[in-house]
């Protein structure tokens, strides 16, 4: 089809387009008002056409299949016992009061399994107050802040689609208390979606182009692209948690003390995996280099090898928790950003979709995204780290709406948490034979992130003699 534009540039656009295979894009040109096609051509002078063809006959036309992983042994790993943690979390403490981290939210996910409608962080997760998960995160970096004297600036990654709920959403809160110049709201980048079948682009509606972010290794390149911000700073270490874990440890200055005795450049938590089936990517030391692989890809032997202590060899599984050197992303004082260059993952899901001026459905993925993952600068990494977490009190993610790792399992995880810490600071609480509290109870975190902050507030904490307990 011949489609006629006035400016020259456009035109060529077009043909780019055409040429390349993506005729399709254009196929109801004819229906689109004037905005439409303005619309239309910006998305597409956006994308990084060359690019997306080559992703396309990298992963799609040559070979779908993963290359194959070199042999992989289990990771070193500081265990839960090891008594250099003392130490660390003092200098973890003085390198947080010296004003050398940033901590970074990554909250750009689609989230399509929980069925939320907004950001996955406005979900009302507090089982007393129905506060939300960008609460409690921001409640428990005020608290941070308050307990070291000092600013902790507060990254929130988004996307593109999910951007200005995300902005609109902590204005609305007043940021939960925080300041708001200390909360910074940007999104990652994204790329088209592709047809799984033979590569096209697919469309969101007539003359819109289906976009989706670009993985979670999108915030290393949002932190290149904002080098100069954390260097006029004087921002060291970053710490990045997921927004669907609400038990994580804001800045744990334990893990950064341990990241940097052992001065290691990109450190991360890891939980024992209790079975294994658990579909959590796992760290493996493959030749020089710690990576993460993914429960699909470690093979069937490696899954249910056990040490002599019976425990599983390759059980170290990430929990999305990282420490991140900056200089390591950002380069030396020479202001030259290091490449990092990450491999691009597929995830094929299925995806409504207009194509040939109709609605498209599948059950079954018919489309592919690409994505690059955090962790997997880590093979760039000259000396990285795991750091063993409790499950308990580290990990209770909320990614479905039912059963594992929903808002249910996650809620009994922190009830149960706070109920440990009310009883052993000595308050009075009735539990069931799971140790669960029998009442509904909740702790604001800007009262107490920890038994030992509890333990300094206690005069302030009034149990009333039935119903929910909230405490804040
Ligand atoms: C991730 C890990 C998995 C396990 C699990 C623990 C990957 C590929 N897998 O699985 O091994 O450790 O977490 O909870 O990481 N996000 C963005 N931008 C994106 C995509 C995701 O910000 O483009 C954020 C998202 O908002 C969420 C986090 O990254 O906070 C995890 O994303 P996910 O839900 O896709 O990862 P999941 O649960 O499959």
């Amino acid at each position: 089809m011949r489609i006629h534009v006035e400016d020259a540039a456009d035109q060529a656009l077009v043909a780019k387009y055409q040429e390349s295979g993506q005729h399709h894009i254009f196929d109801d040109w004819e229906d689109l008002d004037s905005s439409q096609r303005r619309g239309l051509l910006d998305a597409l002078q956006k994308i990084d056409l060359g690019f997306i063809q080559q992703l396309i006959r990298d992963h799609m036309v040559s070979d779908p299949d993963h290359p194959p992983i070199a042999t992989p042994t289990p990771p070193p790993l500081i265990s839960l016992e090891d008594p250099k943690r003392e130490l660390a979390r003092e200098k973890g403490l003085e390198a947080i009061r010296n004003g050398e981290l940033a901590i970074m939210l990554l909250a750009g996910g689609v989230g399509t399994r929980l069925g939320h409608p907004g950001p996955k962080g406005s979900y009302p997760l507090l089982p007393v107050s129905q506060g939300t998960l960008f609460q409690l995160f921001a409640e428990s970096l005020w608290k941070l802040q308050k307990e070291m004297g000092t600013t902790i600036p507060w990254w929130i990654m988004t996307s593109p689609s999910n951007h200005q709920e995300t902005v609109q959403y902590f204005r609305d809160n007043n940021y939960h208390g925080l300041n708001s110049s200390d909360v910074i709201i940007e999104p990652q980048e994204e790329l088209p979606v592709i047809d799984a079948r033979r590569g096209r682009i697919l469309r969101s509606g007539p003359g819109k182009i289906l976009f989706s972010p670009d993985g979670h290794g999108g915030a290393i390149r949002l932190l290149q692209r904002n080098a100069n911000w954390f260097r006029s700073r004087g921002i060291k270490h970053v710490y990045t948690h997921q927004v669907d874990n609400p038990l994580a440890i804001l800045g744990d200055p334990e893990f950064l003390g341990l990241h940097l005795l052992d001065n290691s450049v990109f450190s991360s938590k890891a939980v024992a995996k209790t079975n294994p089936e658990e579909k959590v990517g796992v760290f493996c030391q493959t030749g020089e280099h710690l990576r993460v692989i993914e429960y699909s890809e470690l093979g069937e032997e490696e899954r249910h090898r056990r040490n002599d202590d019976g425990e599983l060899s390759f059980r170290a599984g990430n929990v999305a928790m990282h420490m991140i050197d900056l200089e390591f992303i950002l380069g030396d004082e020479s202001g030259e950003i290091p490449a990092l260059p990450m491999p691009f993952h597929m995830a094929n899901k299925s995806v409504r979709h207009w194509y040939g001026s109709e609605w498209h459905e599948s059950d079954s993925p018919n489309s592919v995204r690409f994505e690059t993952f955090i962790f997997d600068v880590l093979s760039q990494a000259p000396h990285a780290l795991v750091v063993e977490a409790s499950r308990d009190l580290e990990f209770a993610p909320v990614k479905n709406s039912s059963g594992n790792d929903s808002p249910e399992s996650s809620r009994a995880a922190l009830q149960k948490l706070w109920a440990q810490w009310l009883i052993e600071a000595g308050i009075e609480l009735d539990l069931d034979d799971q140790g669960q509290p029998k009442r509904t109870l909740e702790i604001s975190p800007r009262l107490a992130c920890n038994v030992a902050q509890l333990k300094k507030v206690l005069d302030q904490i009034t149990i009333p003699d039935e119903g929910p307990i909230l405490i804040r």
